[in-house]
């Protein structure tokens, strides 16, 4: 059967029998023989027995049969302190220099994100004392055929205004997850979040200025600063192939929902190339270069923002002309209500929502497990509002007897591709992690 024609019913038989490789019950027998031990997010599987991990939890484990040995229970999930970014209350800061801040998975349930709620992920340093009226944007590069340079006002009045919905997902989020850890920011599930946006389509500013037939990439510049201090030096200049920068959905934006910008998420003015790492949406947007090579700004060469071309064993050491630029995100989903860890009355059934997106290609269904991923059912799915927008769903649960359950979410895109339950592809730099997302709830 051919991965595009596949039921999506047939998920729960096509992977039930690979994703335990070992027999679930000699797993258990491993998993619960061991003696107890002090509790630890990471070993906790490793060192303790079923009673021990029970009476953390504070609760008996009904599927704990098919419990994957070495799971780190949800209910562990790190919990990070609440911040002081003014006008981004309830993120968890991950880094105060340069300030990263992502968001709490249960403050992501509304279907438009809201501006407080979208996460910050910064490489230098905001620009201060922002000047509106005299912001510039230049528009160059070897490949353009007529440079030019646009006030806000310019870019207001000359071309078609254009709102629409549009995921923003860093690539390294999920990053915290893999064995051996990657270093850089340590985010969890949240630096993801789908507000609207208003600007001018990307195509019709450059195609104003002339497009080369040479072109091959579009870089972007920011007025954001290297940390170090070094005006010289950019702290990011990525961009997108020529086709994406042309696809109907690339924007350059000013509104987030219908207001300015908000500081930290690049104020006056960014763009937004949706679906893929949201590194290639350039932030204090002043710069854009149409180029005739791909760009070879700050932050394009690996091992940025880039995997290896071949699967890799974990801890690998990857030479950096093995490495391939990250392009469209992986199919994804995440459970924003109910909030992990809520206490859950046994007579009811509950309500299971959330969000899925699958970068440039569309999500074909929403599967959720109470049972660590032995059986699956579906849910709702609705369209996007537009193309690279993320998907709402909606289904419910009902619990057999009281315990601690996780509630497990898995997306499929249109070509049949879902989310793994274990940590896929380590890479040297942590990007792409896709695993479904868990959430931990307490029958009683
Ligand atoms: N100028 C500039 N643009 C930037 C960045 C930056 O540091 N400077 N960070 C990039 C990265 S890595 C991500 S994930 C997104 C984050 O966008 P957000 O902070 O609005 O959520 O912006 C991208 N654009
Ligand atoms: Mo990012």
């Amino acid at each position: 059967m051919s991965q595009k024609n596949r039921n999506p019913k047939d998920l729960n038989a096509m992977h039930i029998d690979t994703l335990f490789a070992t027999d679930p019950i000699a797993a258990d027998r491993e998993l619960w023989g061991r003696e107890t031990s002090a509790l630890s997010r990471r070993g906790f599987l490793k060192k303790s027995g079923l009673v021990a991990m029970s009476a953390a939890i504070g609760a008996a484990i009904p599927f704990s049969r098919f419990m994957p040995a070495g799971l780190i229970p949800a209910a562990f999930a790190a919990e990070g302190s609440a911040t002081q970014i003014e006008g981004k209350e309830g993120l968890i800061v991950l880094n105060d220099r340069p300030l990263n801040a992502e968001t709490p998975a249960h403050l992501l349930d509304d279907s438009i994100t809201p501006s407080k709620y979208l996460f910050v992920r910064n490489n230098g340093v905001p620009p201060e004392a922002i000047d509106v009226d005299n912001w510039t944007l230049e528009i160059g590069g070897e490949s353009c055929l007529n440079p030019l340079s646009f006030s806000l006002a310019e870019l207001k009045a000359r071309f078609e205004e254009v709102t629409l919905q549009l995921q923003l997902e860093c690539g390294g989020n999920g990053r915290s997850e893999f064995v051996p850890g990657a270093s850089g920011n340590q985010w969890t599930t949240g630096a993801i979040g789908c507000p609207t946006f208003t600007g001018v389509r990307l195509r019709d500013v450059l195609n104003y200025c002339g497009v080369g037939s040479d072109a091959v990439y579009v870089g972007y510049y920011g007025a954001d600063t290297h940390l170090s201090g070094d005006a010289d030096r950019d702290p990011i200049s990525r961009g997108v192939p020529i086709a994406k920068a042309l696809e109907r959905e690339s924007l350059i934006a000013w509104k987030m929902n219908g207001e300015d910008l908000p500081l930290q998420n690049g104020y006056p003015l960014r763009l937004v190339c949706a679906g893929w790492p949201a590194s290639v949406s350039g932030k204090w947007l002043n710069k854009l270069v149409v180029r005739n090579q791909v760009h070879d700004g700050e932050k394009m060469a690996a091992p940025s923002y880039t995997v290896p071309k071949m699967p890799v064993a974990p801890g690998s050491r990857v030479p950096n002309e093995d490495m391939k630029i990250i392009e469209s995100m992986p199919v994804k989903s995440l459970i924003t209500f109910p909030k992990s860890g809520i206490t859950h009355d046994l007579r009811e059934r509950l309500i299971v929502r959330g969000h899925a997106w699958a970068g440039d290609d569309q999500v074909s269904g929403v599967y959720l497990s109470i049972d660590f991923g032995a059986t699956w059912l579906p849910t709702g799915v609705n369209s996007p509002a537009n193309r690279l927008a993320w998907q709402d769903f909606s289904g419910w649960v009902q619990f057999p007897q009281p315990g601690y359950y996780e509630i497990w979410a898995r997306a499929m895109d249109m070509q049949g591709r879902s989310q793994p339950l274990v940590i896929p592809g380590w890479n040297p730099r942590g990007y792409l992690n896709n695993t479904a997302h868990r959430i931990a709830v307490q029958v009683v």
